[in-house]
């Protein structure tokens, strides 16, 4: 085997988005594509001689070729060794959990998350530093830069590595070591969650049933929920990772996981439902006839997290993403801890996780964690979910009515316009963006806009200053309006829209969430003119 160095040009469009490069499969097989991505990675490392990273993806369409890939290039770099999930499999949270536990200087995460796989659909790749937690923004700044101007890459002439086999080899001089998948994220999970307890909730006879939407959560949750938490065989369903995800979208929503929320629904429900998506770092709380709004999700974790072991000690803070409802912002103020708004993307909490300034971190596209790894993580959500049920004895449905009680709903949703034109799409915002400087004091809607602006952040750790992360209209009641593009999609653009509305009055709690939010949907509606720019007079997905 030799080392090659191979010309190349560069290739337009190599940004990474809200969490990593996604393309479609068919853009990452062109020739020199991907390895001009990876040696950027490289490159803007300042190089990967003499370091250990870690390397696994979500099982997706062309997972297993990108593997062998970076394995090639990694060892062409002169790296010391490479940590390979079996099979090329580890879920994002997994990821981060082996980076930290054997303190590598990082690893490569080959997934597109909640986008569809197969031929024809999404592949990603994303970086992830020594913390554990994805690339900060003068990282992947860095990286894209170094797209532009490539010339060269790295690797080997063809090698093939066995990575289905456990246990540690050599390829080209590098140590290449596979481990098991799931052990150290499982060994995890059992420092933070009281597992004699849940075991003896699923031993009285309670029920779940935990969908993997035929994406990577499937080892993890079969591995830890019916294995080690003695859950009957079949609690975890599709939970054998497809590369094309059985055809679905990996998406745990209501929107998404229809399968769930059918079973959910039925006479015969379980008393607990879940679902993970493509990378395993989302989750879906449910309980009988009742979807648990990720921010709503987060609150109750924060308002209960004493009773959890990993958690005991109480929270340091807690953060949540702009777009995210201020559900948690109440627990904070009762709790007395420091309340973080983030922009949406799990980079932004790496900071405030590693000063130790939060605790609980959580996004409202059911993405759900905390400091034990740097990445939101879908298993561990609902181990905690398990851990108060059976802490409480309580049903999700009493959690979520009795944590309304005590502070209030925020009623929540949120609109996704998918695959609009870029043009009018970024011209909506941008018009939106001149309107906004306006708004404040004025009415819409029968309500007083209180704050009006283009959300900008100014990381309290280390300064660095991220603008136009979305268009806030914040009214006197709490109500809120966000505006945002998807900086995950492959195809056109998707529009976001985040509705908030606050109600004190237990009595109003039972209403119907788009009912309740009706008022702020029209609003948001006619001040963006929705339909008129886009031709759409209704959203393609309901959250
Ligand atoms: C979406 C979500 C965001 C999340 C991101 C990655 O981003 O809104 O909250 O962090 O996906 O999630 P965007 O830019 O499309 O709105 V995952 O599970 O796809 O890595
Ligand atoms: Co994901």
């Amino acid at each position: 085997m030799t080392i090659q160095t191979i010309a190349t040009r560069p290739f337009e469009g190599q940004k990474p988005g809200t969490s990593g490069l996604r393309k479609k499969v068919r853009v990452f097989q062109q020739a020199h594509y991907l390895e001009n991505f990876v040696q950027s990675i490289f490159d803007a490392l300042g190089g990967i001689a003499g370091k250990v990273l870690v390397l696994g993806g979500d099982g997706r369409y062309h997972n297993r070729a990108a593997v062998q890939t970076i394995l090639c290039m990694a060892a062409a770099n002169g790296a010391a060794k490479v940590i390979v999930g079996q099979g090329g499999i580890l879920s994002t949270p997994a990821a981060s959990c082996v980076i930290r536990k054997y303190q590598t200087f990082g690893g490569i995460i080959l997934s597109a998350s909640h986008n569809p796989g197969g031929l024809d659909e999404d592949f990603g790749i994303k970086y992830n530093t020594d913390n554990g937690g994805p690339a900060p923004e003068k990282i992947t700044d860095a990286i894209y830069a170094r797209t532009t101007t490539i010339s060269e890459y790295k690797t080997l002439d063809a090698a093939v590595y066995d990575i289905d086999t456990l246990g540690s080899g050599q390829l080209a001089g590098m140590a290449v070591e596979v481990i098991d998948s799931v052990l150290d994220y499982a060994a995890l999970m059992q420092q933070l969650f009281d597992f004699p307890a849940i075991r003896a909730w699923f031993a009285a006879g309670h029920t779940m049933q935990f969908d993997s939407l035929s994406a990577v959560s499937g080892p993890y949750a079969t591995r830890v929920i019916e294995g080690l938490l003695g859950a009957p065989a079949g609690t975890v369903v599709n939970g054998v990772p497809l590369e094309d995800f059985g055809g679905h979208h990996p998406d745990p929503n209501p929107a998404h996981a229809t399968e769930l929320i059918a079973t959910m629904n039925a006479a015969t429900a379980p008393d607990f439902g879940a679902a993970s998506d493509g990378d395993a770092d989302r989750n879906m709380i449910v309980g009988r006839n009742l979807v648990v709004t990720p921010s709503d999700s987060l609150a109750i974790l924060a308002a209960n997290a004493k009773l959890v072991p990993g958690y005991a000690r109480g929270l340091a803070g807690v953060a949540r993403s702009m777009p995210t409802s201020c559900a948690v912002d109440r627990v904070a103020k009762a709790l007395g801890i420091a309340c973080y708004e983030t922009p949406t993307g799990w980079k932004f909490f790496g900071n405030l996780l590693d000063a130790g300034k939060a605790t609980l971190c959580g996004e409202e596209s059911y993405g759900t964690g905390s400091d034990h790894v740097r990445e939101k993580d879908g298993v561990w959500a609902v181990l905690f979910w398990l851990n108060l049920l059976a802490a409480t004895g309580k049903s999700v449905n009493q959690l979520v009515s009795e944590h309304w009680a005590t502070y209030g709903r925020n009623f929540y949703s949120r609109h996704d316009y998918e695959a609009l034109d870029v043009e009018p799409a970024n011209a909506l915002l941008a018009a939106l963006r001149e309107k906004v400087t306006t708004l404040a004091g004025t009415q819409l809607g029968g309500k007083t806009v209180a704050l009006a602006d283009d959300f900008a952040y100014d990381d309290p750790v280390d300064g660095s200053h991220s603008g136009k992360q979305g268009i806030r209209i914040v009214f006197d009641d709490g109500s809120r309006i966000v505006y945002r593009l998807s900086g995950t999609g492959t195809e056109g653009a998707t529009l976001r829209v985040y509705l908030e509305r606050y109600e004190a009055d237990p009595a109003q709690h039972g209403q119907e969430t788009q009912a309740a939010l009706a008022g702020l949907i029209k609003v948001a509606g006619e001040l963006a003119d929705i339909a008129g720019r886009t031709g759409r007079t209704t959203p393609t997905v309901v959250t």
